[in-house]
């Protein structure tokens, strides 16, 4: 007779939601720990059924938790003496870095002092180290990751709606999309639990259009692939444009009633070459006019960009043009109609709301703007007079700190010195600074330079906010007692904040009396979430922002009516070409561009202590053509090198024919000689200050050994 299996109950059981990408798929964790002493507790892992990733993971959920209980972990403040990072108390690293942040800002100045947030913090975080900057510090200088990420999506949409949400609409409104267009994005690698939306839209038989110079797991389901040159993407919307409204799929009643500025848009069509289109693209012209037809003719559809089109010089524009197709045919503020950029990190959504921006106040009011100023300030119970005036981006406080203008940083949730472009000068300016404080899981490459390093607790532990890529405001409930002497993101600033002789400002004891205080500095601004609370958050399944009273239901859908600016109308915007990427040469012939693989999480802090997901890809490597590899004598798996006139990385050659002969594509997961910024392009976009990440003239060669040199 069978028996039955002996039943082990878990010793914890948590409910949270995945550290990585915007998705935020909420899991339950079951953790179980050995009998005999010494063993290491396994844990079970598990889909939560819900609105947005309907119960679905990916390999990263599904193995977060071997980062966040890995030996790696740091679980003790750290201070460096004598070149070493040793074992302090709290109180001994407190009182360190309260003391140096003075002595600097009272030797040189307030903004001497600068502050370094990321979009993995909740919102209850995010918002209180814009505030730890302003109040306690009193410093200009604060801005965070999500400038590489979502600042040209984010200025585009305020510019053209007046308002920047990631997604117009709701999630399950993609499958009535007749035709999708997804530009720069690879969702099967980036947000894979969202796939079946899109296989459900095809099943529904939408038409799939997919804009990247690689063949990617996303490409592979589309109907149309524009395999489009790096950087050209204004490019090719303009030759888009020009199809629609020359064979008069232009929605006249929607654009006379809801927009201004299309004539302007119109004129600059009229010039429009499409040979030329054609040329700076990389395409063939009736490509581009076949997708142009799909989308026009379809009576929904929808458009999707991501770091592919946003990470370029020219990224703000190349967004905007890809809001002027959506505005042109109408196609938003109806159901199955309207636009998403698809945000990256867990709270890049949230992130980007309420004050890490160095322009910004909480609930997206800005910090140049009087009213905004004096209302925050009023939250906040200090005189605007107080509040300090607008920083720079993220790359230029790198520059500020080359050039010994800012002598000390704090860094919470990021890893700049992989992540900036132009990582050579980072890693140096990094260095220059009398005083380097990061507060991080990990001995990351930057915690690794750093004067003080403070633990903190990860998504096992952690309670708070975050607001996925639809707008949608989520509560991570966490749980897991913090490990070792690690502290919430949210107390450490409040503990500085006391040692700055700011604690009254700062005397929250839970993140939800954070979050109180967020709605009400929120309240009333474009990012409105007065109207959310943690009790409304446990009993709905999350909540749409604008939501600016607690009987409001949330915005599903944006824009049925009308746009955010005052007159209530979206702005065309007419785009030039050519764009300003970076210009190949004889001596950097190829264009390099780079993104993300499934298993690897950003600068791969996490993902590499993670043992499942660090042997998937165990090393940087370079997607190479067949054809290019033969001329630059480039074998497969062999050792190649990557320059640029910044710099130098070493990765894998891999030949494959998914990717364009004039490109190569480098992903961005490793530090050190594998890091792919120390040879990425540092232009900034004017408006919005992204990097030109996606598109550098770099030359190849295979790698030679210096020490076989030196055997010669
Ligand atoms: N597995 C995984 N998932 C992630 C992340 C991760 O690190 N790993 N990071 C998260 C974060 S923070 C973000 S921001 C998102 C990013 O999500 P995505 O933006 O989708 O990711 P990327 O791989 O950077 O870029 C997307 C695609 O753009 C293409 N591309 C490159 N240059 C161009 C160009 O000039 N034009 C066009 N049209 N396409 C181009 C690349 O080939 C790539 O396939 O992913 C989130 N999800
Ligand atoms: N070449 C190139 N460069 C890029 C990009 C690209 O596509 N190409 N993409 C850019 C984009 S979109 C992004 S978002 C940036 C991201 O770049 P980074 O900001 O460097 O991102 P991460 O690698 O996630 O680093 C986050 C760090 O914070 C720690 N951490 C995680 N969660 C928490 C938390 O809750 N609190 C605290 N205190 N620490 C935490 C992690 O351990 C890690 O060390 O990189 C940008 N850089
Ligand atoms: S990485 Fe993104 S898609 Fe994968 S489980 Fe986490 S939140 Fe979901
Ligand atoms: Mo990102």
């Amino acid at each position: 007779m069978a028996t039955e299996p002996l039943k082990v109950l878990p010793t914890a059981v948590l409910h949270t939601q995945c550290p990585f990408c915007s998705v935020q798929c909420k899991m339950r964790v079951e953790e179980y720990i050995g009998e005999s002493d010494g063993k290491r507790p396994t844990y079970a892992v598990a889909g939560i059924p819900n609105a947005a990733s309907e119960g679905r993971l990916c390999v990263k959920g599904m193995n977060a938790h071997q980062h966040a209980t890995s030996r790696e972990r740091i679980l003790h403040p750290m201070i460096r003496k004598n070149g070493t990072l040793l074992r302090v108390t709290w109180e001994e690293a407190l009182e360190a870095i309260g003391s140096r942040f003075r002595s600097t800002q009272s030797l040189y100045g307030n903004d001497a002092v600068a502050v370094y947030g990321g979009g993995s913090l909740t919102n209850e975080s995010a918002y209180l180290l814009g505030k730890f900057a302003r109040v306690a510090l009193r410093s200009k200088y604060i801005d965070y990751n999500g400038r590489f990420c979502m600042s040209a999506a984010a200025s585009a949409g305020h510019k053209t709606f007046g308002i920047d949400r990631g997604l117009t609409n709701q999630l399950s409104e993609i499958p009535l999309a007749e035709c999708i267009i997804l530009a720069g994005t690879n969702i099967a690698e980036c947000q894979p639990t969202l796939m079946p939306y899109f296989t459900r839209a095809k099943e529904n038989g939408a038409y799939i259009i997919v804009i990247d110079p690689r063949v990617t797991a996303t490409a592979e389901m589309a109907d149309l692939h524009l395999q489009v040159k790096p950087g050209a993407d204004v490019a090719l919307v303009n030759g888009m444009l020009k199809t629609l409204v020359d064979e008069r799929f232009t929605d006249y009643s929607f654009v006379r009633g809801r927009t201004k500025g299309f004539d302007q848009l119109k004129e600059r069509l009229d010039r429009l070459n499409m040979d030329e289109v054609a040329l700076e693209t990389g395409l063939a012209k009736e490509e581009i006019e076949k997708a142009a037809r799909a989308y026009g003719k379809a009576k929904t559809g929808m458009i999707f960009t991501a770091r592919g089109v946003e990470q370029h010089a020219d990224g703000h524009l190349a967004v905007r043009n890809f809001l002027n197709m959506v505005l042109v045919t109408g196609k938003i503020g109806k159901e199955g109609c309207g636009y998403g950029a698809v945000t990256g990190q867990g709270n890049g959504q949230g992130g980007r709301e309420h004050g890490q921006k160095a322009d910004q106040l909480p609930g997206y009011r800005l910090i140049e703007n009087e009213a905004d100023r004096a209302y925050v300030a009023g939250v906040w119970g200090i005189s605007p007079g107080e509040l300090p005036g607008k920083g720079v981006s993220a790359y230029e406080m790198m520059e500020l700190i080359d050039k010994d203008a800012i002598k000390a940083l704090f860094v919470m949730g990021s890893n700049p010195i992989v992540s900036n472009p132009n990582a050579l000068l980072v890693e140096r300016a990094l260095g220059k600074l009398d005083f380097l404080v990061v507060a991080d899981m990990f001995l990351s490459e930057t915690a690794q330079l750093a004067d003080v390093v403070l633990p903190v607790t990860s998504y096992l532990e952690n309670e708070g906010t975050l607001t996925n890529l639809e707008g949608r405001v989520l509560l991570r409930e966490a749980g897991r007692p913090a490990p070792g002497e690690a502290r919430h993101d949210w107390k450490i600033l409040c503990d500085l904040a006391e040692r700055l002789d700011k604690g009254t400002y700062f005397p929250f004891r839970k993140a939800e009396e954070i979050f109180d205080e967020l709605r009400v500095a929120s309240r009333g601004g474009v990012a409105d979430y007065y109207g959310i609370t943690y009790e409304r958050l446990r009993k709905e399944e999350g909540i749409y922002w604008p939501c600016p009273s607690t009987d409001h239901p949330g915005a599903k859908r944006l824009f049925e009516r009308t746009f955010v600016h005052p007159d209530g109308l979206a702005v065309f915007q007419p785009v030039d070409q050519p764009s300003p990427a970076e210009r190949t040469s004889d001596e950097f012939p190829m264009i390099m561009t780079n993104g993300r693989v499934l298993s690897h999480y950003l600068t791969g802090v996490q993902t590499r202590r993670s043992p499942v997901l660090a042997a998937r890809d165990v090393e940087n490597f370079m997607e190479i053509h067949p054809r290019t590899a033969a001329r630059h004598r480039i074998e497969d798996g062999s050792l190649v090198s990557v320059r640029s006139s910044r710099g130098e990385v070493v990765v894998r050659g891999k030949i494959t024919d998914s990717i364009r002969e004039d490109t190569v594509f480098v992903p961005m997961h490793w530090g050190d000689a594998q890091n792919v910024n120390r040879a990425t392009s540092p232009e900034l976009d004017p408006v919005c200050r992204m990097p030109d990440f996606k598109s550098s003239a770099v030359a190849i060669s295979p790698f030679e050994q210096p020490w076989m040199e030196d055997w010669e």
